[in-house]
């Protein structure tokens, strides 16, 4: 966008902000200006979560209960002053924003998404409307500006920001937590809440450079409603008018699938979470996020880490359906990545060096179902390319790709850098690729098949129907 259109977008914006209207607000954007404010994230389609705050002090870990996260103070019950009390524990000196933006580069990831503030209320930056933040802990640097230069000076990975409605902190936030007897809430504002809650967005908005993602969480409380959000998703636009806003900014997703239930909803993608939809909807846009392990938060005991083949399968399966992957990281109080995150990071990363041509930039499958892996796919010159996913190996040596009609151009190993051509050839509607005998992947080995023309196949994905956006 240049300088006259961001103005023109700016003035539009404000001028809409008085009349809040949010269906002229979602007319004013046409659908190629909005094509081309998520195509960066569209191509990305891998990112890295991150969760950290307070909680990593007592790292799931309160009266003697060893199985909490993020939610701990809710979870344990634990009163505000007690809570607090972490602040002055909270000083992760091994903390390199560096080293963080280097492992998530390497690891494939084009935008990294943390936590600025969650349900806890603790900024992890330094606001000037608040002294529950980073500047109260013995710590006192800004966590957020040394991740926004790292990204910055790294350069080909955008900052994006986790920023949650729910605020267990505030006294303005409403409803308090049902145990908490000691918090009475008479004399909160909850219009106040939102003044404070805007204040701090207009902070990380406007002081830590041009953001990619704002993604709100936590709006399901009965206080927060859909105009609500609509108004949060002007405002937002209104300070960074190209930004992009999940759908957790209103209040129509349909729970953990993440979808929202009416087109009209506040919101430019949709937010499954631990979940994979069963089909991608073409058109619709979507991430799904997911832990590496049971929790978002640090556990210090949490050891159950997806196998990297469990987390490339997800990877292809999901970009085979058009959607994004946000994979979880939750540093430690130290400031450092789990090894078992690192070292997961690292084998990924491995793969994504040799084959994330068949993850960036790719549409989804034009197959209803491969039996043997997944498919992504990209348009050539003449015709298309096909990342075939090949999970299965066949032992036979021959990789059936059903129901196809067009005319092969060529086959060859995505990791093969010669690029040697395999044969291929037509039985009935399918096409037959001769494979070597050794997978070139344990996990997933990417054959590459141009055709010509259009995709033409016999059976197509069934959209879910249930999906809006
Ligand atoms: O309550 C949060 C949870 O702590 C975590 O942040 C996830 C990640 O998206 N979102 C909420 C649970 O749906």
């Amino acid at each position: 966008m240049n300088r006259t259109s961001i103005r023109r977008w700016t003035c539009a914006l404000a001028l809409l902000a008085a009349l809040g209207s949010p269906s002229l607000f979602a007319q004013l954007e046409t659908r190629a200006a909005h094509d081309a404010r998520l195509q960066w994230w569209r191509d990305a389609r891998f990112g890295l979560f991150i969760h950290w705050g307070l909680y990593a002090v007592p790292a799931g870990e309160w009266n003697g209960k060893t199985n909490y996260g993020e939610w701990i103070r809710n979870n344990a019950h634990i009163p505000l002053p007690v809570y607090d009390k972490f602040l002055s524990q909270f000083n992760p000196v091994k903390f390199n924003a560096d080293e963080w933006v280097r492992m998530a580069k390497a690891a494939g990831m084009k935008y990294i998404v943390i936590t600025s503030k969650h349900h806890d209320g603790f900024a992890l930056f330094n606001s000037q409307v608040s002294d529950f933040d980073v500047m109260a802990t013995p710590f006192k640097r800004d966590i957020l500006k040394e991740l926004a230069e790292a990204c910055r000076k790294a350069g080909g990975i955008r900052l994006c920001f986790y920023h949650s409605i729910m605020d267990w902190h505030h006294p303005d936030y409403l409803p308090r937590r049902d145990w908490e007897t000691d918090r009475p809430a008479a004399g909160a504002n909850f219009d106040r809440y939102i003044q404070y809650m805007k204040a701090q967005l207009k902070e990380l908005i406007t002081s830590y450079g041009p953001l990619g993602v704002l993604w709100f969480d936590g709006e399901w409380e009965n206080t927060w409603t859909e105009a609500y959000g609509r108004d949060l998703y002007r405002y937002v636009r209104g300070l960074q008018p190209d930004i992009i806003i999940n759908n957790r900014v209103g209040a129509s997703r349909s729970g953990m699938e993440g979808f929202s239930q009416d087109k009209e909803s506040a919101g430019d993608f949709g937010t499954p979470e631990q979940t994979i939809p069963a089909t991608g909807v073409p058109g619709l846009d979507w991430e799904t996020c997911m832990t590496m392990n049971d929790n978002w938060g640090y556990n210090s005991r949490d050891k159950a880490f997806k196998p990297v083949r469990t987390m490339l399968r997800m990877l292809a399966d999901i970009a085979s359906k058009g959607g994004n992957y946000l994979l979880n990281v939750g540093p430690t109080a130290e400031g450092v990545f789990p090894p078992e995150s690192v070292e997961r990071l690292r084998e990924i990363g491995a793969w994504m060096a040799v084959n994330g041509e068949s993850i960036y930039g790719t549409q989804s499958s034009p197959f209803k179902k491969l039996d043997w892996g997944r498919s992504t796919q990209k348009a050539i010159e003449g015709g298309a390319r096909l990342y075939l996913h090949v999970f299965d190996w066949p032992a036979d040596g021959r990789l059936v790709v059903p129901g196809i009609f067009n005319a092969p151009k060529k086959a060859y190993l995505l990791s093969d850098a010669k690029k040697s051509a395999l044969s291929v050839a037509r039985q009935e509607d399918s096409l037959i690729i001769s494979l070597p005998a050794a997978a070139p992947d344990a996990n997933d080995s990417v054959v590459v098949l141009d055709v010509a023309g259009k995709i033409d196949v016999a059976k197509q994905p069934v959209p879910d129907a249930a999906l809006v956006r």
